[in-house]
């Protein structure tokens, strides 16, 4: 049964024009799906990992740093619409400071690395066919951006949902769109491979790949890092950051006991029993940006080597064809993380770098601290702190988890620099000049209120 489930999935992507890198990749994890690998990683498998080195203690010379700036790609995931906040575009367009939104910050953080490193360094968004149009289109501002004959984008793939039944790709003749997902961002290597672009940098010159998710503004580009990666010589380097108590999501790198192993763990790869060692930042003290180095001769050697299948492991994820309807078909999505390559590659490294690395917007919790005056703009696009640690943000989600409610609410971020924690519970709407101090609760008082202009709310 389930021989014809692949032999229909592959025969399915063939049909659409999907790349061969991508549909062995797929069969890989389609024959792991179906000998009941489920891609937990139990805690008692790992160690922590408590000793990486230190981007502090990096001595790099100012040449050294320019020459593997020099030769440095940098590559924007730019898959994913921020559903969770209520998007159906890229989230790189929402509007982050001064009229700018994600997209328009990287590229004046890349244009300023150039001109400050006298570096071509190109820059290239992994798109899904849902933004590449968007993306292209508000990029067409930047007419110095593109270098040489390299794309701006390539366009990531896309593969089958398999009913959870019978692992048979899933038909929605309702709307046949959904039959189809993204196969996560470990669909970057071979994306990378198949549209070309792999090739095409390395004969334009260029060895290295700095790599980061889109709605993190603070993996700018680096020199230092570039020169340290360079120096290292190693094929792939992950970066990481101390974890604080309030850093629960996302994954962290860990030592496979059976074989010394440095690895990623993911949230969709922890038992929900488990999540209490995997969120516990004394036990794991380190979390995973998702800020990633490789080498792209190596992948590319790698690549060939394997036939294209790097080996990541897999993620998979159980939904429902229609994920806003929960009584739809139950569907397997397999999917990896970019991330998780640190296993694929022999002598692939990790170093944790400052918290400034990683300005990650997954709520509207983060949207309005990046809105407000903890962060300052820099001309180089970057987002500056300008105190020692964030307020603890928690907006209620009744009113502002969707970017529409949140912005309806919000039009003017309050200033943020001196609370310590801001809580909003209820129906708030909030006036200009607004002042938050120390630890502030606005309890749901039952009906919609506002926050009139001025206001200053001290706890
Ligand atoms: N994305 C794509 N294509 C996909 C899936 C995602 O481009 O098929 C993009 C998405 O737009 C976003 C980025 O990938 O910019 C990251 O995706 P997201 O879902 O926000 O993050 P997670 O996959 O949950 O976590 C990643 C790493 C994790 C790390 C975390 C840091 O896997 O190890 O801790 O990012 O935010």
């Amino acid at each position: 049964m389930s021989e014809a489930g692949l032999q229909a999935a592959r025969q399915k992507m063939i049909d659409a024009g999907v790349s061969t890198p991508a549909i062995e990749v797929f069969t890989r994890f389609y024959h792991l799906l179906e000998s009941g690998e489920t891609g937990v990683i139990r805690e008692d498998t790992i160690e922590p990992l408590l000793d990486p080195p230190m981007l502090a203690d990096v001595d790099i010379t100012d040449a050294e740093a320019r020459e593997a700036i020099g030769k440095t790609v940098i590559i924007k995931l730019n898959g994913g619409l921020g559903t969770s906040m209520g998007l159906d575009k890229a989230k790189t367009l929402l509007p982050v400071r001064d009229g700018m939104n994600f997209l328009d910050l990287i590229v004046q953080q890349v244009l300023a690395a150039r001109e400050r490193y006298d570096a071509r360094l190109p820059l290239l968004l992994m798109n899904s066919f849902r933004t590449d149009e968007d993306t292209l289109a508000h990029l067409a501002r930047y007419p110095e951006l593109p270098v040489e004959d390299l794309p701006l984008s390539f366009v990531q793939n896309q593969e089958p949902k398999l009913r959870a039944d019978d692992l048979t790709p899933v038909e929605w003749p309702a709307d046949p769109s959904l039959e189809w997902c993204p196969p996560g961002h470990g669909d970057l290597y071979p994306a990378l491979e198949g549209s070309g672009v792999l090739d095409a940098l390395l004969e334009a010159g260029f060895r290295y790949a700095c790599v980061s998710n889109g709605d993190n503004l603070g993996a700018a580009p680096n020199a230092t890092i570039a020169g340290w990666f360079a120096r290292s010589g190693a094929p792939y380097a992950a970066e990481l950051c101390r974890r604080t108590v309030n850093d629960k999501k996302g994954g962290h790198l860990a030592i496979r006991k059976a074989d010394g192993q440095l690895i990623l763990r993911d949230t969709a790869q922890t038992a929900p029993e488990e999540m209490d060692y995997f969120t516990d930042e004394h036990r794991h003290p380190f979390f995973h940006t998702n800020n990633l180095w490789f080498d792209l001769q190596n992948l590319r050697d790698t690549l060939v080597e394997r036939n294209s299948v790097l080996g990541l492991p897999l993620i998979r994820n159980e939904k429902t064809v229609d994920p806003t309807d929960s009584s739809s078909t139950p569907v397997i999505q397999v999917e990896s993380a970019m991330g998780a390559a640190i296993e694929v590659f022999e002598g692939a490294t990790a170093i944790c770098v400052g918290r400034d690395r990683f300005l990650p917007v997954k709520t509207t919790n983060e949207l309005l601290l990046l809105r407000s005056d903890v962060y300052n703009l820099t001309d180089e696009g970057k987002l500056v702190a300008c105190t020692d640690t964030s307020p603890e943000i928690s907006l209620d989600s009744r009113y502002y988890k969707t970017v529409q409610k949140f912005a309806e609410r919000i039009p003017q971020a309050p200033s943020l620099r001196k609370a310590t924690s801001f809580r909003v519970e209820g129906d708030y709407t909030f006036g200009t000049g607004v002042v938050v101090k120390g630890d502030v609760t606005l309890p749901d008082a039952g009906e919609a209120s506002t926050v009139e202009d001025g206001t200053r709310l001290e706890g």
